[in-house]
């Protein structure tokens, strides 16, 4: 984006004062995510050695989270004594948390020569492949003790989301030759359609969520990812399925949409629900929030470098007009705590998947293609892009031109 005193500003705060040795529990998913995955985009896209060093260095702080007797990480770790513990799910890990690891973990390991980061993420896949899963279903939580599912709840919104990205980033990261995560990949969506897809009366399609076989008639925002997930995952299904992956892409992407359109503000609300009549709307304040989150301008953004057909554009061009209009604050951007309010309660944050994400997907969907194309990248699933393998190395590396 050519913002180079920006970028200088920024590397010399990660060189000079972004300390490691700090006491505090830190949640091993978000770490990963977030300052892993942005460290190592960084030493990607610029060649320069402190990024690759301190992504090193964090990977190695979060690996006493795997101390456990599955190998099933739990979800917070402590920097400086290195003790871990549990975190909000009581005595699980959660799905989306320890099932997105694998992209930066692999390169973790390319990038320092230490297979440890890589054994880590491969025994988690394989817990995973081999466990028992209601109906070809992933439930969200699991006992990293017992290696059992601890509750049938099934969500491709949050606690479930990333890891489904993750097994079709996997197999395009890894060149096509990661063959089982692509077959995970495929099994998990063909359950999710036969157990979780529905059409509303009103000829929406949408994704409900999943208790023990019945079904909450709601998406959440954070499911609303699903759309570019299945955009990008439909390419390499089988030839018959293809079509169908592309339309039903194209669908779940329409639905977030309309939960756009449906509010005042052409922000959409946290969670929106199917039932007694409403469609695409939340049902009460507690749900009607938006915090800037990025994922239904991400879907935009694959189903664009999928079709252009232009609505994706001027679907994405409402979303700038609206963040203007509603967020924009004179410090930054805030999240706004009721979509269907034309007079703006800020909640007073800028959430940092703002600019990792909801401003980068916006960004390159109104760029040209070969602006991180998608042959050459994949998004971790905080947009941090990290190229994909076309040289055969384990975790799918090049280096940086
Ligand atoms: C991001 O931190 C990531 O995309 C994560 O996978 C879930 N969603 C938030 C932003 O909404």
């Amino acid at each position: 984006m050519e913002l180079k005193e920006e970028f200088q500003e920024a590397k010399a705060w990660v060189e000079d004062s972004f300390h490691l040795n700090v006491s505090g529990e830190a949640s091993l998913f978000e770490v990963n995510i977030r300052y892993i995955g942005g460290l190592l985009s960084a030493f990607y896209l610029t060649g320069e050695e402190v990024f690759r060093v301190k992504a090193i260095q964090l990977g190695e702080k979060l690996l006493p989270a795997f101390k456990t007797p599955t190998g099933i990480p739990k979800s917070s770790v402590n920097f400086k004594s290195g003790s871990w513990g549990w975190a909000t799910a009581g005595s699980s890990s959660i799905l989306a948390e320890f099932g997105s690891l694998h992209l930066e973990f692999l390169h973790l390991t390319e990038l320092s020569g230490q297979q440890v980061f890589a054994k880590k993420v491969r025994n988690i896949r394989s817990v995973l492949r081999n466990l028992e899963k209601p109906f070809g279903l992933y439930p969200n939580f699991l006992s990293p003790v017992s290696g059992t599912w601890v509750q049938q709840h099934v969500s491709v919104g949050g606690l479930g989301d990333s890891f489904y990205e993750y097994l079709i980033k996997s197999w395009l990261m890894s060149a096509k030759t990661d063959v089982e995560a692509k077959t995970m990949y495929y099994e998990a969506l063909e359950a999710i359609e036969t157990y979780l897809l529905n059409v509303s009366p009103g000829g929406l399609t949408y994704i409900a969520e999943w208790r023990g076989g019945i079904l909450d008639h709601k998406m959440g925002h954070l499911a609303c990812f699903s759309g570019g997930m299945i955009a990008l995952g439909a390419e390499d299904a089988e030839e018959e399925k293809r079509n169908h992956y592309r339309e039903l892409a194209a669908e779940i992407t329409k639905t977030c949409h309309e939960s756009y359109a449906r509010s005042d503000t052409k922000l959409g609300p946290e969670a929106f629900w199917f039932n007694s009549g409403r469609e695409a709307v939340a049902t009460q304040l507690s749900e009607s929030y938006y915090i800037l989150r990025p994922e239904v301008v991400e879907s935009y953004m694959y189903l664009w470098r999928q079709t252009h057909n232009p609505i994706y554009r001027e679907w994405g061009w409402e979303v700038v007009t609206a963040l203007e209009k509603y967020c924009r604050t004179e410090a930054g951007f805030s999240g706004i705590q009721d979509v269907y309010s034309v007079v703006p309660s800020h909640d007073n944050k800028q959430q940092s998947f703002f600019l990792a994400e909801t401003l980068k997907y916006l960004y390159l969907l109104f760029s040209d293609d070969d602006v991180l194309s998608l042959e050459d990248w994949v998004f971790n699933t905080e947009a941090h892009p990290l190229p994909i393998n076309h040289s055969g190395s384990s975790a799918g590396a090049r280096r940086p031109r």
